[in-house]
C-alpha cells in the first residue's frame, strides 16, 4: 500500500499515521484557501472527506503521482464530484501536481473546475458531478480488471445523501452478484445532505444491514479516525469474495466550529474574515501563505479576463469584452 514509483516499484514515500493526521489538516487548509479564492463551492462536504481523502491518496493507494496513467494503479472513483477540492488537494499533496495550483478553483480556464474534468486533471479517472454514477462506472472497472487478470483495486467514494439515487443500488446488486472483491467503496456519512439531514429528506439508514443484503461485507467507522480508516483499508484490500463498503461516521464541516454540522455550509465558500477564523481553529495561519496564493489566485483570473477580452475583440462586430462597461 503505497504511493509508488510505478518504474522502480520502491515507495515513494511511506506516512505514519501522524503524519497523515498533520496532511489532512494542511489539506483542509488549502481546501478553504481555495474555496475563499473562488468565492463558491463546498466547505461542508469537503471538509467531512478530508481524512478518508489523505489516507487514501497518501497511503492506501497504489499509484504513482509521476505517472498518472501507470496500468497497475488503483482506480479512485470520486463519485461525490461536489466534493472536488478535496481530490484536488490530495492530489496535490500526493504530488500529481504542485498544491498551491488548486487556488485557481473555478476559475475560468483552469484544470480545478467545481466538478472534476478527467481530461484537465491528472490522476482524476472519471468527470462526476451527477450523483449515483460513480459506483456504476467502478463496479465496470472492477469487472474489467478481473476479465482483464489484474490484481488493482477500485475505490469509489460516495455522499450519504447520495444513496437516494436508485442507480447506486442496480450498481451495488451487480457488485454483490459477481463478488467484487477488487471494488471498495466508502460512503461519507456526515447524516447532512444539502436541504438539511438526510433522515428527513429521506432516510438511507440501515445502509450497514441493505449493503450485506446486497451480498457486501460492512466496515462501519469513525471517519475522523486515522488510525480506524488507515485499518479498514487495510482490512478492506485483504477481504475475498465480496465487494467491500467502509461505512465513515464523518461531520459535515469537520475541523471549523462554525461550519460543523451546519446544512447551511454545503455549498457556501468562507469570506477573508471567516477564512482566517478557519485557518485560526486549524492552526494554519503561520503555514499556508494566505496573501500569497489569494494573489495568485487573483491574477489567474485577470489573465483569464484579459486574454477573454482579446478574444473577444478579435469577434466580428466587435463583441463585448468582459469587462463592465460605463
Ligand atoms: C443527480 C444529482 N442530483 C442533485 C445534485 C445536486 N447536489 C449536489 S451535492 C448534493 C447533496 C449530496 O448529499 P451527500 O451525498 O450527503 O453529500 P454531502 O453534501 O454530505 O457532501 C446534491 C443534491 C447532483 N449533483 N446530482
Ligand atoms: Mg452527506
Amino acid at each position: 500500500m503505497a504511493l509508488r514509483d510505478s518504474a522502480t516499484g520502491r515507495r515513494r514515500r511511506q506516512y505514519s499515521v501522524d503524519e497523515l493526521e498533520d496532511a489532512a489538516r494542511l489539506m483542509r487548509g488549502y481546501n478553504l484557501v481555495a474555496l475563499c479564492a473562488a468565492g463558491s463551492g463546498h466547505a461542508g462536504g469537503t471538509l467531512s472527506i478530508m481524512d478518508i481523502a489523505a489516507a487514501l491518496y497518501l497511503h492506501t493507494a497504489e499509484h504513482d503521482p509521476k505517472n498518472p496513467d501507470w496500468a497497475g494503479r488503483d482506480r479512485i472513483i470520486w463519485s461525490a464530484g461536489h466534493k472536488a477540492p478535496a481530490l484536488y488537494v490530495a492530489l496535490g499533496m500526493a504530488g500529481f501536481f504542485p498544491l498551491d495550483k488548486v487556488v485557481t478553483l473555478r476559475k475560468l480556464g483552469s484544470p480545478f473546475q467545481g466538478h472534476p474534468h478527467w481530461l484537465k486533471v491528472p490522476g482524476v479517472e472519471v468527470s462526476t458531478r451527477s450523483l449515483g454514477q460513480g459506483l456504476s462506472i467502478a463496479v465496470g472497472m472492477a469487472l474489467a480488471a478481473k476479465i482483464d487478470g489484474r490484481s488493482n483495486k477500485v475505490f469509489c467514494l460516495m455522499g450519504d445523501g447520495e444513496q437516494q439515487e436508485g442507480q447506486v443500488w442496480e450498481a451495488a446488486m451487480e457488485a454483490g452478484h459477481f463478488h467484487l472483491d477488487n471494488l471498495i467503496a466508502v460512503i461519507d456519512c456526515n447524516r447532512l445532505q444539502i436541504d438539511g439531514w438526510v433522515k428527513h429528506v429521506m432516510q438511507v439508514e440501515p445502509l450497514a444491514a441493505k449493503y450485506a443484503a446486497f451480498g457486501w461485507d460492512v466496515l462501519r467507522i469513525d471517519g475522523h479516525n486515522m488510525s480506524q480508516i488507515v485499518d479498514a483499508f487495510h482490512q478492506a484490500r485483504a477481504i475475498e469474495h465480496r465487494p467491500v463498503v467502509i461505512l465513515a461516521d464523518t461531520v459535515k464541516g469537520k475541523g471549523v466550529s462554525f461550519m460543523e454540522d451546519e446544512a447551511g455550509w454545503h455549498g457556501k465558500a468562507p469570506n477573508r474574515d471567516e477564512l482566517d477564523n478557519a485557518l485560526g481553529e486549524l492552526g494554519l495561519c503561520e503555514r499556508i501563505p494566505i496573501v500569497t496564493l489569494l494573489e495568485n489566485a487573483k491574477h489567474f483570473q485577470m489573465e483569464a479576463s484579459h486574454n477573454l477580452d482579446a478574444m473577444m475583440a478579435r469577434l466580428p462586430h466587435g463583441s463585448g469584452g468582459t469587462q463592465a462597461r460605463p
